[in-house]
């Protein structure tokens, strides 16, 4: 309300529209103040929002509180937000539609136990708890969808032309600026739950990086020269996530598929593919209906690869 109206707002207003007393105002006015918000109170005037803090779940939930996206829970520090979401997924704790924010990670992982850099007050760190009706081996699908929602987010919000790096990777100018990191449960013919971690590289300046990766990482702040909200980055995300989810659900897998290879820096290129068992060479063709990477070889033979490094040669 205090957002909507920007000015003062009487505190026997807001407790009739929201049928509470004054002095339950006054405590909500109280948590607010605590959770960041800046709000002037004026005996004769009433409240008035000065500002608000550049992440708050309130913010968030106001403008995608829906069918899809049910609660937001923000800490400001975790080991990782995978782990917690993991732990309210095994739980049962929850339904698809949950979304675990950190305002920093002292464990941040990328892919096979690697580190993700997670300083607190600058960046993004989310896990998304879905519990989608697809297949297991449709998994990699579900990285290719936040993948494509996480860059129309950025594109929107922040005008940076972000590509997509097969399998998670968010680059721009070749520097990479956010990963991804999906965590499935499955039973035989279902994916029970699915972890969509996404990190982002938001108001970091280029300085503050851990040294071994600052020749590698951007981040919005180094690429526009502009301080973001990561709230209004985060609604932006969730909406598009939404949004392709139930095109996914409409149209199938096409959409989604083609708007990666739109936005993919890896299809057509001469690439270098790392997996656990070998290293390949080839050109990166196509990606397939279930999000796998087809490379042809030297040989002209075509192969699948399912999960990956990839090095773009020159
Ligand atoms: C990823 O792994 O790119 C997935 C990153 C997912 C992070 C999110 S944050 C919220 C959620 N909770 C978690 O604990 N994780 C997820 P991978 O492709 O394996 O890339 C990891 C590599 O990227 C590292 O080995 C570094 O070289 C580099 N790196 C680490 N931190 C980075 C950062 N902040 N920005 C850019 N590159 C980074």
């Amino acid at each position: 309300m205090l957002k909507e109206e920007n000015d003062f707002v009487s505190g026997a207003k807001i407790s009739s529209k929201f049928g509470i007393t004054r002095a339950a105002v006054w405590k909500k006015i109280e948590t607010l103040r605590k959770r960041g918000f800046s709000i002037a109170a004026v005996p004769s005037k009433g409240y008035k929002l000065i500002e608000s803090p550049d992440l708050s779940e309130e913010e968030i939930m106001m403008y995608v509180k829906g069918d899809f996206w049910k609660r937001i829970h923000l800490y400001k520090s975790l080991d990782s937000t995978n782990d917690i979401a993991t732990s309210f997924a095994m739980k049962n704790m929850t339904d698809s539609g949950i979304v675990i924010i950190a305002d920093s990670q002292n464990r941040g992982r990328g892919r096979l136990g690697r580190k993700w850099s997670s300083p607190p007050g600058v960046n993004i760190y989310m896990s998304i708890i879905l519990k989608p009706e697809i297949e297991p081996r449709d998994a990699t699908l579900i990285t290719v969808l936040a993948a494509v929602a996480c860059a129309g987010a950025l594109r929107k919000i922040c005008g940076l032309e972000v590509m997509l790096k097969w399998p998670n990777d968010m680059m721009v100018a070749d520097k990479k600026i956010a990963g991804i990191l999906t965590e499935v449960r499955s039973e035989p013919d279902r994916i029970k739950t699915a972890i969509i971690g996404v990190g982002i590289n938001v108001n970091i300046e280029l300085k503050d990086f851990p040294e071994d990766i600052r020749c590698t990482a951007t981040s919005v702040r180094q690429e526009t020269g502009e301080y973001y909200s990561r709230s209004r980055i985060i609604i932006e995300i969730l909406k598009e996530f939404e949004n392709w989810y139930k095109i996914f659900i409409e149209k199938g897998r096409r959409p989604i598929l083609e708007k990666w290879k739109q936005l993919s820096s890896t299809i057509g290129r001469n690439v270098r593919v790392t997996t656990a068992k070998e290293i390949i060479s080839g050109i990166a063709e196509d990606i397939d209906d279930e999000g796998m990477l087809i490379i042809k070889l030297r040989s002209g033979r075509l192969r699948k690869i399912s999960a990956g490094d990839i090095t773009v040669l020159r």
